[in-house]
């Protein structure tokens, strides 16, 4: 059975208020389409296919290293965490799974929360193991690095906390386990660049063997922070490295927040699809850094130009592509289940405006260098407004059509805040 928390009825009087319009502006979308080629309920059937997940740390309100303000109703534990990612499931319906995140979402009994998920329809998706924080009563301290600590101590602990997430994914349905590290150095000459990255793949190694058959491992770079001099995953190209040198089962990640500024990740995108090391994605958005602002808030010109690749990937049927799709966001100053929600909608927007080039056409003009028209190929897709679409595709699922204002209606948040205690203010980067 399906806990709802948001009321299906509420849900259906929103969209039953707004579904003549929809049903209109979707008419009207396929007239435009169809002189294009593109047949609107072909098109429908396949984006409503699409699926991103939710990050378990995002439904709480993040911070800064300079301060916290938190919201209102925030969820206590793992279990109000599922439960406001059903809510934004509920109503988007493009979000069947969260990605969780260990310690912070430890119980002691996975089986029921494994039971709690599949209550409000969700499962879960890759397990992420944090040794970029101490924990209480951690014998041993990540101040200096974890799987790559010159000591082999700390290094075993970390491998250690990697298998334990192993085998909770494996209580849990998870199919691939994601390995972010903060590792790195400060300052010129702290470590030791070839002998860090070696330490790197011989803790990986051991983590990477106890991976079931039907496992992957996702690697996650990112260029900097907390390590603001080097990182040692600071990039695709040591991603790349070490999931060669690992297996098969070891892909790359690309979070779209951890570049050098200016870098053209839709490239690195292509590049790691040629390589049969695509892992997926943590959906965000930035201007300056890692940001994690929500995605496509910033430029979603780069969110769809990504998706270009990975539908001409798709449908050029480019060997071992399976990327996996998540958000990773932190809401500083929204309600992080309205930042998830619009956040979801607009990748899946980038998707289905993605599916609408004319690929014949864009070959055809990439190899007579009708360079004018090739761009413009892409601009006509990305123009393309496809709200009638996303909405028809949410409420023929039972999702709401604007899910901000049917959120809004339902008084969740202040439901949650009459229950949940306030958290008091706190620092710290999530
Ligand atoms: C950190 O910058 C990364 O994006 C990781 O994915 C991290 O595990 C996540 O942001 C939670 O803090
Ligand atoms: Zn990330
Ligand atoms: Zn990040
Ligand atoms: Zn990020």
């Amino acid at each position: 059975m399906t806990t709802t928390k948001i009321a299906p009825e509420l849900i259906a009087d929103h969209a039953h208020s707004v579904s003549a319009r929809v049903d209109s502006d979707y008419k009207h979308l396929g007239e435009q389409l169809a002189r294009r080629n593109v047949n609107i309920d072909t098109l429908k059937a396949e984006v409503a296919k699409f699926a991103v997940a939710v990050p378990s740390w995002g439904v709480g309100t993040g911070g800064t290293r300079f301060a916290r303000f938190p919201g209102k109703g925030e969820p206590r534990n793992v279990f109000d965490k599922l439960q406001d990612c059903g809510v934004i499931q509920q109503l988007v319906r493009c979000t069947p799974t969260v990605s969780p995140h260990f310690p912070w979402d430890k119980v002691s009994d996975y089986k029921e929360l494994r039971q709690h998920a599949e209550s409000f329809g969700l499962g879960f998706d890759a397990v992420n193991s944090n040794t970029f924080s101490d924990q209480k009563d951690q014998p041993l301290s990540y101040k200096f690095g974890s799987l790559t600590h010159a000591d082999a101590g700390v290094r075993a602990q970390a491998v250690a906390h990697n298998l334990e997430c192993i085998e909770i994914g494996k209580q849990i349905g998870s199919k691939a386990l994601t390995v972010w590290i903060g590792d790195g150095s400060n300052f010129p000459g702290q470590s030791h660049f070839r002998r860090q990255f070696e330490r790197y793949l011989d803790s990986n190694r051991q983590i990477y063997a106890a991976l079931p058959a039907d496992w992957n491992m996702f690697l996650e770079h990112k260029m900097f922070e907390p390590a603001f001099y080097a990182t040692v995953i600071q990039d695709w190209g040591s991603s790349l490295l070490a999931a060669q040198s690992l297996g098969e089962k070891a892909r790359c990640l690309v979070d779209l927040g951890h570049h050098a500024p200016n870098t053209n990740i839709e490239m690195i995108v292509a590049r790691l699809v040629h390589a049969q090391k695509l892992a997926g994605f943590h959906f965000n958005d930035s201007k300056y850094g890692d940001d994690d602002l929500d995605s496509g808030s910033i430029n979603p010109f780069q969110l769809f130009l990504v998706f270009n690749e990975l539908v001409d990937a798709a449908q050029s049927k480019a060997p071992n592509f399976n990327p996996a799709y998540m958000l990773d966001q932190s809401h500083n100053v929204t309600d992080p289940i309205e930042s998830l929600m619009t956040s979801a909608v607009t990748v899946q927007r980038c998707y289905a405006q993605a599916l609408l080039v004319d690929r014949t056409a864009l070959t055809g003009y990439q190899d007579s260098n009708d360079v004018l028209m090739a761009a413009q190929t892409l601009k006509t897709a990305f123009h393309t407004d496809v709200t009638p679409l996303l909405q028809k595709i949410r409420i023929e699922a039972g999702g709401a059509a604007d899910p901000v204002a049917t959120y809004r209606a339902s008084g969740y948040r202040a439901g949650v805040a009459a229950v949940r205690p306030a958290a008091g203010p706190s620092s710290g980067i999530v």
